[in-house]
């Protein structure tokens, strides 16, 4: 019991484990909204799992949380956390992945750390444990700076406000389709819509034709802009490229109903 208490009672244990326990806070969030998510819930358990063993010293909990935390990297993920970075519809979504990222940093540099050195970690002077966290806090404001480079997302509709915002069109994306399927983009050009997904997987609306793609996660929701030159190659296919979406019929168009003046 002693033993136990002492494996988790040190100060320099948590100053490094507080980011990994704040990433899996913060996962926890994106595991239950805007969605329930089983496979985001049961990474979660691990990321725990991981999290209370590497506070304990041991380098296999180090090396779990550090695989989960480098398994943010791929694409899917930094996209999302590109979006959200980059979100026009939620200021929380971006604080969230802020957040996100550094706790990252800090639980990358912490788990290191505990792969390099174990047990050992109680023998670290302070000041060397404050420079590790700093290490982390600033690896973790690097990622902020890396993710939208990493996946550029366009930046649609930031200069809208909410009323602004509130009278686009709205064009919906479902599981799996678009609705409606042909978007009439009328003749006042640029041409605007709320790209709106209420299913609980992503969707993106991708034009080929201009090289244009908008991802919105599940739940969330993103402005799509067309402009006079993106008009004038009408009528525009639109698909959605994640997974099997097109097979599945998620295809749509978007024409331009008159010569635009
Ligand atoms: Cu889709």
């Amino acid at each position: 019991m002693s033993a136990i208490a002492t494996r988790f009672g040190s100060w320099r244990r948590w100053m490094l484990g507080l980011g990994p326990v704040g990433l899996a806070s913060l996962f926890l969030v994106r595991a239950t909204v805007p969605v329930v998510d089983a496979l985001l819930l049961s990474i979660f358990v691990i990321l725990v799992a991981g999290t209370a063993a590497l506070i304990a010293g041991w380098r296999i909990g180090a090396a779990v949380v550090l695989s989960l935390g480098v398994a943010l990297f791929q694409p899917m993920t930094a996209r999302e956390f590109s979006f959200s970075l980059n979100a026009t519809d939620s200021d929380a979504w971006r604080v969230w992945a802020v957040a996100s990222l550094v706790s990252l940093g800090w639980t990358i540099v912490a788990a290191i750390v505990v792969l390099a050195v174990g047990e050992r970690t109680d023998d670290a002077p302070p000041w060397r444990v404050g420079s590790l966290v700093g290490g982390g806090l600033a690896l973790g404001v690097a990622l902020v700076a890396m993710f939208p480079a990493l996946s550029p997302q366009p930046a649609f509709g930031q200069s809208l406000d909410d009323d602004a915002v509130a009278a686009l069109s709205v064009i919906e994306m479902v599981n799996f389709a678009y609705d409606p399927v042909v978007v009439d983009a009328g003749t006042d050009a640029p041409f605007r819509a709320r790209l709106v997904n209420p299913s609980d997987v992503p969707h993106t609306f991708t034009i080929e034709a201009i090289d244009l793609e908008v991802y919105v996660p599940g739940g969330r929701w993103a402005v799509l802009e067309l402009t006079v030159d993106d008009l004038a190659a009408s009528p525009l296919t639109v698909i959605c490229t994640i997974g099997d979406h097109l097979s599945l019929g998620m295809a749509g168009v978007v024409e331009v109903a008159a010569e635009i003046g």
